[in-house]
């Protein structure tokens, strides 16, 4: 991978920020963009946008079938057996609000769901509104003071009467890759029934991830974390499941037919994308995917291995960082400098042109366990360096000074 070649492929990171060129160290919030896809979305508009799925003109037709190739590619992507298995969303959090109200058609009272203490709110929030509609029982897989989830009472967690499992693949704060295939799988010993549905917003820009290894009945993600726009998201479903699902929006195109009394739905998966989508959106992120793979998914991940490596061995040099979370982990770093807030941690770091994250970046359940409010938090992609982690370090040590 020759880094400076990507980098110069993404026009923002030529700019300077405070004077100082940018550090970009916000990748788990969002990752910047190629110049391809910034021009395929300009292109779509200026020269072919139309709606989808609907015209019978040139313009339609072209916006189709570019919008139906990013399917394509998504579904190889992520080694999907089908392109019926993949469907546009908004964003990872209308994927999992989709699933919560789609699924909880079939759930009765004291029905459980499982989650981890690890979700994004995202993956949190919308089973809390289910479960108080319906009377649902929410239980958690534990975190341990290392940062992975506790999975060794999980044959206790799971029984006859759960029907969820919903859990993250990467921790957005820790970095915990889960083992996500062997709790899938043991839940399925005690439960065959159990539907699981896998988080991989953290994990899908970063590691190839197969659905033909993950164990998964769903999973979801968004394309803006995957050098793609924002506003598009991705549930895949196995299509058996699928074919069961209530759609979550009604509306134009979802239909076969409608009469004054009832609606028959279009086919697989028409039938789950109601409205106008992000058709740009949809096509940029096809360019995004074919970006990623030309550099190679695996290359991207060894790339941010030896980052996270070079990274947690200069953070714990530091001995006023508290750095938080596994050593084996993906390219997310998350830490306090001791005895200061962490706003004002990266409020010193943006100073110096290095953007990070600060808060409890929609994951309270996660730092009320750790008994801290919030975390300051470096994450990685392709396009980042040694030298990105250096000028980190040298933000670190005038934070220090200031706040000595
Ligand atoms: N995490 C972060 O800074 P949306 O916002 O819908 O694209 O993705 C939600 C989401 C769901 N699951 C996980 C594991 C996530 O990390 C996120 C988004 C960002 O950590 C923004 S809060």
């Amino acid at each position: 991978m020759n880094i400076e070649n990507i980098k110069s492929d993404f026009p923002i990171l030529t700019q300077k920020i405070n004077g100082r060129d940018l550090v970009y160290l916000d990748n788990s919030a969002t990752s910047q963009k190629p110049q391809v896809v910034i021009n395929s979305i300009t292109n779509y508009y200026n020269t072919y946008n139309a709606n989808v799925h609907r015209g019978i003109h040139t313009l339609s037709e072209k916006a189709t079938e570019k919008y139906e190739e990013t399917r394509k590619k998504v579904a190889d992507f992520i080694n999907a057996k089908s392109v019926k298995e993949i469907i546009f969303t908004g964003g990872t959090t209308e994927s999992l609000n989709f699933l919560a109200n789609s699924l909880s058609k079939n759930l009765k009272e004291n029905d459980e769901i499982i989650l981890t203490e690890m979700e994004h709110h995202s993956n949190i929030v919308p089973w809390q509104f289910i479960a108080k509609e319906k009377g649902l029982i929410i239980k958690y897989i534990e975190i341990k003071p290392d940062g992975t989830l506790n999975i060794s009472n999980l044959e206790k967690l799971v029984n006859k009467k759960t029907k969820i499992l919903s859990l993250t693949h990467i921790s957005n704060v820790l970095g915990t890759i889960n083992p996500v295939e062997k709790i899938i799988k043991r839940a399925k010993l005690v439960n065959p029934d159990i539907i699981a549905i896998v988080d991989v917003a953290q994990s899908v820009p970063h590691i190839k991830v197969n659905m033909q290894k993950l164990q998964a009945d769903f999973i979801t993600f968004s394309a803006h974390k995957v050098l793609g726009p924002t506003g598009v998201g991705v549930i895949w479903g196995k299509y058996k499941l699928l074919e069961k699902l209530h759609p979550f929006l009604g509306g134009g195109s979802m239909i076969a037919s409608v009469t004054k009394k009832t609606t028959l739905f279009a086919e697989i998966p028409q039938r789950f994308e109601a409205g106008t989508p992000n058709i740009a959106g949809v096509i940029g992120f096809g360019v995004a995917i074919d970006y990623i793979n030309s550099v190679g998914i695996d290359n991207i991940y060894k790339h941010e291995q030896e980052l996270t490596d070079y990274a947690l061995d200069k953070l714990t040099k530091l001995d006023y960082v508290e750095i938080y979370g596994p050593i084996k982990r993906a390219g997310i770093i998350s830490f306090n400098v001791k005895a200061v807030h962490s706003h004002d941690v990266s409020a010193v770091l943006d100073n110096y042109g290095i953007a990070v994250r600060s808060g409890h970046h929609c994951a309270d359940i996660l730092h009320n366990k750790l008994n801290i409010n919030s975390t300051v938090r470096a994450s990685f992609y392709l396009y980042n360096t040694k030298d990105d982690i250096d000028q980190l370090v040298m933000g670190l040590s005038k934070v220090k000074k200031i706040f000595k």
